[in-house]
């Protein structure tokens, strides 16, 4: 089977390694840094409009099938915060601690029945000949929030992010299981699906 490139609008490490592992060995994930693109600002106002800024941007730059995740946790007892703020919660270039931190201080008043909570994750893939249009996956994965970290797999709100059918966070399963089930694995599944058929 031929391999298929696809280059990843993405600075996010966590993100690039889970990708590669869900797509498998039929295809090279490469990321924007080894074409030397700059990033451009996430200013949509919905996870699709930034994966659709972030797979553009790439796209306009390079001539290979590009993608773009972006995702992010939404806790209905807040409005769906973080959201699109995610990764910026508690300031811009917030650590994944920082960020757990102000999230479990919003919640404090929040008993435990009312903390589902759920991954997002939004993805936009271009073909090299068709520039501006992008085809798009989603994917969700639902859970609860809690207090106690636990767990040290994974990235992000992994810690404090617990599925209750497993009785784990997502931080306490392998890289094994976390991609067969997450948001993210949904998505890709769904774009694999579609590249294949
Ligand atoms: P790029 O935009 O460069 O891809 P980023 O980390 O800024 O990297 P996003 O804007 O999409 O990406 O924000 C994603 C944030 O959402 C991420 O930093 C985590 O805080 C959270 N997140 C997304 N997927 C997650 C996952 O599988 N587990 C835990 N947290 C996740």
């Amino acid at each position: 089977m031929k391999i298929k490139t696809l280059v990843l609008a993405s600075s996010n490490t966590h993100k690039a390694n889970e990708i590669k592992m869900i797509l498998g060995s039929s295809y090279q994930i490469k990321t924007q840094q080894e074409f030397d693109v700059p990033y451009v600002p996430e200013t949509g106002k919905t996870f699709t409009e930034n994966a659709y800024i972030k797979a553009r941007h790439l796209s306009e730059n390079i001539s290979l099938p590009v993608i773009a995740d972006d995702s992010g946790l939404e806790v209905s007892a807040i409005n769906n915060e973080p959201g699109i703020f995610s990764a910026r919660y508690a300031y811009e270039g917030a650590t994944d601690g920082e960020n757990i931190s102000k999230l479990l201080r919003a919640l404090k008043n929040i008993p435990a029945s009312k903390r589902e909570a759920k991954f997002i994750c939004s993805l936009a893939f271009i073909d090299s000949s068709t520039i501006k249009k992008a085809s798009y996956f989603i994917g969700e994965w639902h859970g609860v929030i809690v207090d106690k970290k636990k767990g040290l797999h994974g990235f992000g709100y992994d810690p404090i992010f617990f599925i209750p059918s497993l009785k784990k966070t997502a931080a306490e399963l392998t890289d094994e299981v976390k991609n067969k089930i997450s948001h993210r694995a949904i998505a890709i599944n769904k774009l694999k699906y579609y590249m294949e058929s």
